[in-house]
């Protein structure tokens, strides 16, 4: 009688964790839904107008990048601190805090020259150039 008490509250326990464990694997595919188009950052330039730029090493790879008006820009944290991608002047919406693999992804539609930071490491700088 005891046994089996215990066998059924450890069993009990096992699919909680297993449904815990379900649940934020999927959750974090779901808030992702970037991640499933860019790949691990191998599509810089095999795409005419998709470019990956990671957040590693607390800076920005490649910190300067240029391309045409229309491409979008894929960044990806790989850092385990967290970081944003935060327009310089205002001229593109901030990412907020991006957790380790997370992604943002940026469309310009606008020629011009964007600098950009982390507003966490004020260091952390990089520049995206849009030609026509
Ligand atoms: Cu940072």
């Amino acid at each position: 009688m005891n046994q089996n008490k215990m066998l059924r509250i450890f069993s009990a326990v096992a699919v909680v964790a297993m449904v815990l464990a379900f649940v934020s694997c999927s959750s974090e595919d779901g808030g992702n839904p970037a991640g499933s188009n860019t790949g691990d950052g191998d599509q810089d330039g095999t795409g005419e107008d998709d470019f990956a730029i990671s957040i590693i090493g607390f800076s920005f790879s490649p910190a300067n990048i240029t391309v045409k008006v229309g491409a979008t820009l894929t960044w990806t944290n790989m850092d385990s601190a967290p970081h944003t991608v935060t327009s310089d002047d205002g001229r593109f919406a901030s990412s907020g805090n991006l957790s380790t693999n997370d992604t943002y992804r940026l469309t310009f539609s606008e020629a011009g020259t964007f600098p950009y930071h982390c507003s966490i490491h004020p260091s952390m700088k990089g520049t995206i150039t849009v030609e026509l």
